[in-house]
């Protein structure tokens, strides 16, 4: 066991349960349930528990990071839209104490300029953008590499 029993936090924001399912020229083949478990596969051997959570719900998505204040070792987060809108998703993140990192299925800097300013990365201690699904399965490997010390 590591990180005290603590989680890892994999937190998805707006539309990403249509993963797979619609834009696969942006966003690939892979469901939200794929990466669910490509995720698990590398954390749970190492002992690292994984709570992988999405919603469509900012309030909710506030929630879990609230939650993540008492039992979570990290936070990995897609927030999806609310990446370039939502200071409530940055204050949250603010008084979550461990690693967090951000993570884009696209490379955001590629895309709309819209797309280029996110409120998350005010607080993330890395970010993963354009690396497809597989950039969840890199946030895992670093926050398995920072939590092993
Ligand atoms: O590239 C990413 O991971 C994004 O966070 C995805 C968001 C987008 O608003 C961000 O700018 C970048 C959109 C998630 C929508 O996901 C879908 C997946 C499949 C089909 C339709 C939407």
């Amino acid at each position: 066991m590591i990180a005290d029993g603590k989680r890892l936090y994999i937190l998805n924001g707006p539309n990403l349960n249509l993963l797979g399912k619609r834009q696969p020229e942006i966003y690939g083949r892979e469901t939200l349930a794929d990466v669910e478990a490509a995720c698990r596969a590398i954390a749970e051997p190492a002992g690292l528990t994984i709570r992988f959570e999405q919603s469509n719900a900012e309030h909710q998505i506030i929630d879990w990071i609230h939650e993540a204040r008492e039992d979570g070792c990290g936070i990995v987060i897609n927030p999806g839209a609310f990446t370039h809108t939502s200071v409530a998703i940055l204050d949250a993140l603010n008084a979550f104490e461990a690693p967090v990192f951000e993570v884009h299925i696209s490379n955001v800097h590629k895309r709309e300029s819209f797309r280029h300013h996110s409120f998350v990365s005010l607080r993330a201690d890395g970010v993963i953008a354009g690396f497809g699904t597989q950039g969840y399965a890199l946030a895992v490997e670093r926050m398995l590499t920072l939590l092993k010390g």
